[in-house]
């Protein structure tokens, strides 16, 4: 399959690249690996990678760019860490002429020409770097760099199951290429008094349904504004409930006015979550996945189904 992935790319003179909406470090650190690998080892292409908006927690990345002058119909489109049509960060997506999608999610939906899905990788840039590293070509830190922070993010610096050898021996290489991890670091993990207060704010709010083993936090719109954080920085804090023994699930209800919906950003360590995400129209992975709800009325529901994945 990376070979025939190679070919197209081989073909293709436009190269545009995209993710999921409300890309995460793995989605983004997919499109920009492959984009400066491409340039690097192709230098009469056109990459471009686009999407709609990057979250504030990210922004250090840098953002999209124009595919005004780009001719779609005659271009390639790669699709990362996206398992659905409607996640898709591009609304003319089907206009390109030819689709590869790149993803690890479970729950999946075909919609390229070439599907690449391989869900037991931990990270969807593991799978863009076992591409890159099948092709022989050059890889330097540049492409590295941001497959790296895929791989810390997605793996939640090396603590998730999926964690093995094919993950270490990526970071080997990115290392050997001198990939600066406590940049990455750095960039992600060193936040402001903002994020701190909230966390506060957070634990203040914090639902606990000890005797079932569940802990979750609902957080309004008005919240996060009256904090000086983005819906993003909040969302991002959700493991803030992992990693205690008795709560086996754990999960944030926020908010969004956009959608009109109410997202369910839903974590575990053991239990299998996409049954139940399936349930509410989500998916995603065992242990993490995102649902959502149209009112608040609905999460007594919502709980009521999860108590049963629980017993
Ligand atoms: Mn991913």
């Amino acid at each position: 399959m990376s070979k025939i992935i190679l070919k197209e790319i081989q073909k293709f003179k436009n190269i545009i690249l995209t993710q999921h909406i409300n890309p995460d470090g793995d989605a983004i650190g997919s499109s920009l690996g492959l984009k400066f690998f491409i340039e690097h080892n192709f230098p009469d292409k056109i990459v471009k990678i686009t999407g709609d908006r990057i979250p504030q927690y990210l922004n250090f990345l840098g953002g999209f760019d124009n595919i005004e002058n780009i001719e779609l119909s005659e271009s390639l489109l790669i699709i990362s860490d996206t398992a659905n049509e409607s996640r898709i960060d591009f609304t003319d997506w089907k206009k390109c002429k030819k689709i590869i999608k790149i993803d690890h999610h479970i729950s999946n939906e075909p919609f390229g020409d070439i599907n690449l899905v391989e869900p037991e990788y931990i990270a969807n840039c593991e799978i863009v770097f076992k591409i890159l590293e099948n092709s022989k070509l050059e890889l330097n830190k540049k492409i590295l760099e941001p497959l790296m922070l895929g791989l810390i993010t997605d793996s939640g610096r090396f603590l998730y199951p999926k964690t093995n050898e094919k993950t270490f021996h990526m970071a080997q290489k990115c290392l050997q290429y001198n990939v600066d991890i406590f940049k990455i670091y750095n960039d992600l993990y060193v936040s402001n008094l903002n994020i701190f207060k909230f966390k506060q704010w957070l634990f203040n709010n914090v639902i606990l349904e000890e005797q079932h083993g569940f802990g979750y936090v609902v957080i309004r719109e008005k919240d996060v504004i009256k904090q000086n954080v983005s819906i993003d920085d909040a969302k991002s804090l959700i493991n803030i409930l992992s990693n205690i023994n008795e709560i086996k699930i754990w999960f944030f209800v926020v908010e969004d006015k956009k959608s009109n919906f109410w997202k369910i950003s839903i974590r575990s360590r053991h239990v299998n979550l996409i049954n139940l995400v399936e349930q509410f129209n989500g998916g995603g992975h065992k242990l993490a996945a995102g649902c959502s709800i149209s009112n608040l009325e609905e999460l007594p529901n919502f709980i009521k189904v999860l108590k049963t994945y629980l017993n």
